[in-house]
């Protein structure tokens, strides 16, 4: 065999607070482990959203926050806290990059856009000792697999990859789409206040049976965008992080109406996008949409790994919280260049979990599944 190609996604490594939805040290590191001693090389794809940079806090000595203008000071800062919090998967990543056969890629997702910064990445190395065979792309296209973590096939989380940094009164922030910095202003402060609910997929079905949720969630995104449309241009003219892309005002409306504050059909979008590619490349691999999808057409398939993150299902029935299983695609390369693929799964152990009993106390419920994943937050 010539190689073997293991593609994960969406872990959201965070700083240990309420806004970190990463638990499965413990899982993830066995997982890493288990690739160490193979008797081919091993590329390793993190598929963005790897390192949750967007929602974790800056955390100085005595203050706490979300800062909108952020600095390769600030991003350095963020990235300090999450090694703090997880230490072990960045041991085992070390581990796995001891060989010089193994490659690792973390492929940048809208999450951890801050990897554009030259001193993130040199700090990454640092942090998991390996100089040689660390990447920080956008795709990966190799052996007849594409790896990209699918924001740019969706409006409201692209990003403009010709200008992934601004400036602001002299020092260079990055340039984060535009919801982005709504989620930093906003939506970060109510995740402190119902930490649990974004966990919990289907999401139409989650906001039907928790109403305060999707009023909260339709009132600030309403307010924002109007602010944004209206006023915040005007009131902060030489600010960019307040500039509105082209076409946003339709997009935002017709999504206001539906109440579909969801991410896009990624893979569809992909296809209509890319139509001349689709016969190029024998398999696509996405993140991005934390869901679990296999694609099969003619000579060709789309998947996606869902999410590591701590998710669940809902189910619509007995209103159990199922756990999500921790998925990766694997693919042998053939020393003729032919691959075979599979994507795999681990399950997840855990205690009985009922939504309404989650509801009554969100902080309770993510310190107990925390506790009962093995997972020892010092922040919390
Ligand atoms: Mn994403």
């Amino acid at each position: 065999m010539k190689k073997e190609i293991i593609v994960l996604s969406d872990i959201e490594l965070g700083a240990g607070n309420l806004t970190d939805d990463f638990i499965s040290d413990k899982t993830l590191v066995t997982f890493l482990k288990s690739l160490i001693g193979r008797n081919h090389p091993v590329d390793l794809i993190l598929n963005g959203d790897i390192i949750d940079f967007l929602k974790c806090p800056y955390i100085q000595e005595d203050k706490y926050s979300y800062p909108r203008y952020v600095s390769e000071e600030i991003s350095l800062a963020k990235l300090r806290s999450v090694y703090q919090a997880h230490p072990t998967v960045f041991h085992a990543l070390r581990d796995f990059g001891k060989s010089e056969n193994n490659n690792i890629y973390f492929i940048i997702g809208n999450h951890d856009h801050d990897i554009y910064f030259k001193g993130i990445q040199k700090e990454i190395k640092r942090l998991i000792n390996k100089k040689k065979g660390v990447y920080f792309p956008l795709h990966y296209k190799h052996h007849s697999v594409w790896v990209e973590h699918g924001h740019q096939y969706d409006f409201l989380n692209k990003t403009n990859v010709k200008k992934p940094f601004d400036w602001y009164l002299g020092k260079k922030i990055l340039n984060y789409p535009w919801v982005s910095f709504g989620v930093i202003s906003r939506a970060l402060i109510m995740k402190e206040e119902y930490p649990f609910m974004e966990r919990i997929k289907p999401y139409p079905l989650m906001f039907k049976h928790h109403k305060i949720v999707i009023h909260k969630i339709t009132r600030g995104a309403l307010e924002y965008a109007l602010k944004s449309f209206l006023y915040y241009p005007l009131r902060f003219f030489r600010d960019p992080t307040y500039r509105i892309p082209r076409n946003f005002i339709t997009e935002f409306y017709t999504r206001f109406r539906n109440a579909n504050w969801d991410i896009e059909d990624i893979s569809d979008n992909f296809q209509r996008k890319k139509k001349n590619k689709m016969r190029q490349y024998r398999l696509y691999v996405f993140g991005h949409t934390h869901e679990k999808l296999i694609e099969e057409k003619d000579g060709w398939a789309i998947a996606i790994p869902d999410t590591w993150r701590d998710e669940y299902t809902l189910d619509p029935m007995t209103k159990e919280l199922i756990p999500k299983t921790k998925k990766y695609i694997q693919v042998f390369v053939s020393n003729d260049d032919q691959i075979a693929w599979e994507m795999q799964e681990i399950k997840v152990k855990r205690k009985q979990l009922f939504f309404q009993d989650v509801v009554d106390d969100e902080i309770k419920y993510i310190k107990l599944v925390a506790k009962d994943e093995g997972f020892d937050s010092k922040v919390i």
